[in-house]
């Protein structure tokens, strides 16, 4: 695997699910692959989950890894070409990104949606930069518009989880008091379409996400009718796609909120987040609490995801 940063990177899903739980039952298996190799991985935003669990999985394939907060310690970035750099950014991306490329064999990165101008984040600029003038095969940990390794690990916790061959999996939008970035939902939902499960995607109008992430799924407004007869409650808050409204916060209706009685509406589904998670904006307590509530093991698959990429990227250098 050169570069991965979407669902087409990963190949067939039912090889990489396999491969997936192959790893997890047996996660030291490959401590020669990465022997001498370093992992760099560079934050532009900040994490818990993504970061502890992908240095995990380096460290299970027995490589060296080097982690840049940028915003912390390192000069400032300026990312637009063209620029006077008279203002406050003491270095450009353009001579930062070479360098980095010259100390390890891998680059993850970090680089959230600035939620301003859509047509840059979904451009992708950040992580497309480090793809073109890294000179190292590249990983996303959050990009502007996906987060694979999450939707990744979300696909493997289905997978062990399921029930029925071909369950329903809902993604519904929960309210938030800050504007968050579409990736999340983006990337789940690129994934749940790469699969043959029943897809249903429920937010307030207004919430459309693009339409190439909506792909197959159907679009229920109603939230409960959506909730009916669900195997999978997968909740997350984004902020409006649609111009003029791009980045904006729309609604903070917490009708929307996940509870206990939304729920049983449906065929005694799991629930699922990315996490972190506003407990009693996204979902409540007895919910998030409840032993139908996947949010650990999700995280907990977070290392097998990063594991199989990385392993993979070991394996083509
Ligand atoms: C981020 C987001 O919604 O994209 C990261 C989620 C993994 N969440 C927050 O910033 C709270
Ligand atoms: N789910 C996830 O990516 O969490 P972090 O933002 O903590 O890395």
């Amino acid at each position: 695997m050169k570069h991965f940063t979407n669902v087409h990177d990963i190949g067939p899903l039912d090889s990489a699910v396999k491969e997936a739980l192959e790893l997890k039952a047996n996660r030291f298996a490959h401590t020669a692959l990465g022997k001498n190799r370093t992992l760099m991985m560079i934050f532009f935003n900040s994490s818990l989950r993504t970061r502890l669990s992908t240095q995990k999985a380096a460290m299970n394939l027995g490589m060296n890894v080097i982690v840049l907060d940028v915003n912390q310690g390192a000069w400032k970035l300026e990312t637009e070409r063209g620029v006077i750099m008279d203002g406050d950014k003491a270095e450009h991306l353009l001579e930062a990104i070479p360098v980095m490329g010259c100390y390890c064999d891998i680059i993850g990165v970090r680089s959230f949606a600035g939620l301003k101008d859509r047509d840059e984040d979904y451009e992708e600029r950040v992580i497309n930069q480090f793809i073109r003038y890294s000179g190292r095969p590249v990983f996303s940990m959050e990009a502007a518009t996906r987060h694979p390794l999450q939707s990744f690990a979300d696909l493997i916790t289905i997978e062990e989880h399921k029930t029925k061959a071909r369950p329903k999996v809902v993604l519904t939008w929960a309210p938030h008091p800050r504007a968050l970035p579409q990736a999340v939902p983006n990337s789940f939902a690129e994934w749940m379409n790469a699969t043959d499960y029943d897809f249903v995607i429920t937010h307030p109008e207004g919430y459309e996400l693009a339409p190439e992430f909506v792909g197959r799924a159907r679009v229920e407004y109603d939230q409960r009718k959506a909730f009916e007869g669900a195997d999978f409650i997968y909740a997350k808050n984004w902020a409006a796609y649609a111009a003029p409204n791009y980045g904006r916060i729309l609604s903070t209706d917490r009708s929307w909120t996940v509870d206990a009685e939304k729920m049983a509406l449906t065929d005694n589904a799991f629930f699922m987040h990315c996490l972190p998670v506003r407990r009693n904006m996204i979902v409540t307590d007895d919910v998030i609490e409840s032993p139908r509530s996947l949010v650990i093991p999700e995280a907990a698959n977070r290392e097998i995801s990063a594991q199989v990429v990385l392993k993979r990227m070991l394996e083509s250098l």
